[in-house]
């Protein structure tokens, strides 16, 4: 029934999916208010609050470097209901299907780990009948470090990644999703993805090859993410960036440099806002950041270059994180629009 849609997307500030960054105590007062419309709640480093059981709970082992440790809460525009199968909690509108999956046994390796969670994730979503993958999240621990095999974690998760895209039949790059693969300290292997009925046409970067066409130096299967995803909802168009870095083409630049890292992905975002909507490299847009930064000693210039160029109105979180990459010093993901 509109009207009273409308009402609640006004309470809740308009887009049909929002996320917020809120310090603990507004975050367990939003959490209370809009108990109906939570999609979701991410923790990262903290101890989670009160959640209703039922709601998904992404709890991540990474540290918060800013002052105010801060809480994710996703929600919809509507009610929500809720369910869980296997792995996975979630909730969705008639639109729209929030999940966080969690690993509970580690026997299998983490290429075969990513590989089932995948197929879980696409099992779940067929059966919603939510099949466009808009978003996903990937934080694992020791994502730098080689399997006994000799090959780097991060490249086996890409090898069953793309194993699990290839059996669900998922390997066209118009349809593959925006993502974050981050390294976590610690903890269970997470994924939490926003999914919906239509929508999410893939955005590429200019700049950038895309990495599904990387050459197999960074993975013997190629990561399969789009730098970027535009919806439309009802409204505005959104825009769910990536985990973007100081690569031009398919290399890493400005190595050893934090501040310099920091600028080049800006202009990476940027450059994604400006494809997405007129005059979107101006920042305006952005809603949501997440800046993962992998030595906490960068943190104060990083901070710094941040604020300069997006200002401090923003929402934005400051992780301490592993970078898929080892010469990576920082990632920077948003949502625009
Ligand atoms: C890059 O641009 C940096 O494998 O899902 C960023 C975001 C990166 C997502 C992924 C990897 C992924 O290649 C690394």
């Amino acid at each position: 029934n509109m009207p009273k849609n409308e009402a609640r997307d006004e309470a809740l500030g308009s887009p049909a999916v929002s996320a917020r960054y809120l310090p603990l105590p507004a975050a367990r007062d939003f959490l209370t208010r809009h108990a109906g419309q939570v999609l979701g709640v991410v923790c990262h480093g903290l101890n989670a609050p009160f959640v209703a059981p039922d709601i998904p709970l992404a709890e991540v082992a990474m540290p918060q470097l800013g002052e105010q440790p801060l809480l994710e809460i996703w929600t919809a525009g509507e009610l929500v209901t809720t369910g869980r199968s296997g792995n996975i909690s979630w909730a969705r509108t008639a639109d729209c299907l929030f999940g966080s999956y969690r690993q509970l046994a580690h026997e299998s390796g983490l290429e075969a780990e990513t590989s089932i969670a995948y197929q879980e994730v696409f099992a779940l979503l067929e059966a919603q009948g939510i099949p466009k993958l808009l978003r996903i999240w990937n934080y694992f621990a020791a994502i730098n470090a080689d399997e006994d095999d000799g090959l780097e974690r991060y490249k086996h998760f890409c090898i069953g990644r793309h194993d699990a895209f290839a059996q669900y039949g998922r390997l066209n790059v118009q349809d593959i999703p925006a993502a974050s693969a981050v390294g976590s300290r610690g903890g269970e292997f997470v994924l939490y993805f926003l999914a919906a009925t239509r929508g999410g046409r893939a955005v590429e970067n200019e700049r950038q090859v895309s990495a599904y066409d990387y050459p197999p130096q960074y993975s013997p299967r190629s990561p399969l993410f789009a730098r970027a995803t535009e919806v439309d909802w009802l409204r505005e168009p959104q825009l769910f960036i990536s985990g973007t870095a100081s690569i031009v083409g398919h290399a890493s630049i400005c190595l050893d440099d934090a501040a310099q890292q920091t600028a080049e992905t800006l202009k990476n975002i940027g450059l994604l806002l400006g494809r997405a909507f007129p005059h979107g490299e101006d920042f305006s847009l952005l809603r949501a950041l997440k800046v993962y930064i992998r030595h906490e000693k960068d943190f104060p210039v990083i901070r710094s270059v941040m604020e300069n160029a997006v200002g401090r109105e923003v929402p934005c979180l400051y992780l301490l994180a592993d970078i898929c990459r080892s010469e990576l010093l920082l990632e920077i993901e948003a949502i625009a629009g």
